[in-house]
């Protein structure tokens, strides 16, 4: 087709009025901002440092009750780059819940799904769905998506876990729901009877060597992935490869994939002296150092970090990690959703 003649400026201007009153926007004008080369996350790498959470922590356990209403003592990370919203990253919520002594926090249940990486303390259990699940430092705990879930602490100290939830996935989806339980709390018994931590009698942990190459419609069945195993299992990994950094992800038993629908866990040990070459990937992840100390360069910004400082991994920004001593870093990411999509991607640098 041959064009016509350009039109008058004048003519222009009517169209992008016209256009603009019929809520109507002009590709040619929107420019190449739609469709980068390489995807361009607002969030930012950003690290929160454990001895600034926690005396905060501290305080609003002095400060603020939990109950009904407010629901979690949550302080949740705001990426820098997301303008006031709570969100560790575009997909990825991530926080430090604690919970004081004798404290139990409401039951409820909702759509986005959740895990909890245990950071301190002990006494705490998380009852899911009518299972309560004894929670120890190193422990994951799973909430899969409309899963019944309270926290109680049975102890007689404070205690402190990660949050990882999918909110602002399942939110951009436009698919929240909500519900409180009935009651203010599942039935569950005391610490050392039977009838808890059911679904570890029923299921053997499962760890996938480096990452899951599945993503599944199913949660775990297995609610509880302990320290020890994990452990147990990055020694073995660390032995048979020999590598700056042995890498596991927590797997669902029946399944071998990501132990959510949407989020993946995975925990990583840096032997001493190692360094890791620079990875991208497509999502997001959220790292929480569990052990040690070290060094990781986000996008080229260098993050010093220690035990229970937290930091984020956009996508696509290119992520080494090294340490001196050595450390255990816990991992979550949205991996599953990108690899279920067809829009996976990784790439090593370097
Ligand atoms: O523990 O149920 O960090 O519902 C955010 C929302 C934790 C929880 C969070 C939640 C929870
Ligand atoms: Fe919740």
């Amino acid at each position: 087709m041959t064009p016509d003649a350009p039109a008058a400026p004048a003519d222009l201007d009517l169209l992008y009025r016209d256009l603009s009153a019929a809520h109507l926007y002009p590709l040619w004008n929107i420019g190449r901002e739609l469709l980068p080369n390489h995807p361009r996350p607002r969030a930012i790498p950003w690290l929160w440092r454990a001895s600034v959470m926690y005396g905060l922590a501290e305080r609003a356990i002095r400060a603020v009750p939990v109950d009904r209403g407010g629901e979690r003592r949550v302080l949740s990370l705001g990426n820098p780059g997301l303008a006031g919203a709570p969100y560790a990253a575009g997909t990825l919520w991530g926080a430090l819940q604690c919970l004081g002594p004798g404290e139990t926090a409401p039951a409820h249940r909702h759509t986005p799904g959740a895990i909890r990486f245990v950071l301190r303390g002990t006494g705490v259990w998380t009852t899911v769905n009518g299972d309560p699940c004894d929670m120890e430092p190193g422990d994951l705990v799973l909430t899969p998506s409309w899963y019944w879930h309270d926290h109680t602490n049975g102890g007689d100290g404070t205690m402190f876990w990660f949050d990882g939830l999918d909110l602002p996935m399942v939110e951009a989806l436009d698919a929240v729901f909500y519900e409180p339980y009935p009651e203010y709390s599942q039935p569950a018994g005391q610490r050392g009877q039977a009838g808890r931590n059911e679904s570890e009698r029923l299921h053997r942990p499962r760890y996938a060597d480096g990452a899951a190459r599945r993503a599944g419609p199913d949660p775990s069945p297995l609610l509880v992935y302990r320290w020890t195993r994990t452990s147990a299992e990055l020694d073995r990994l660390a032995r048979a490869r020999r590598a700056p950094m042995a890498s596991l992800e927590f797997v669902n038993p029946q399944t071998g994939a990501s132990v959510l629908p949407t989020l993946s866990c995975s925990m990583h040990r840096i032997a001493p002296g190692g360094a890791t070459a620079p990875v991208r990937r497509t999502g997001n992840a959220i790292f929480v150092v569990f052990r040690g100390a070290g060094r990781s360069v986000v996008g080229g910004q260098p993050m010093d970090w220690s035990e229970g400082d937290m930091f984020v991994v956009p996508s696509w920004a290119a992520a080494g990690h090294s340490s001196r001593s050595g450390a255990d870093l816990f991992e979550l990411a949205d991996t599953p959703v990108l690899r279920a999509l067809g829009i996976y991607r990784e790439e090593v640098l370097g």
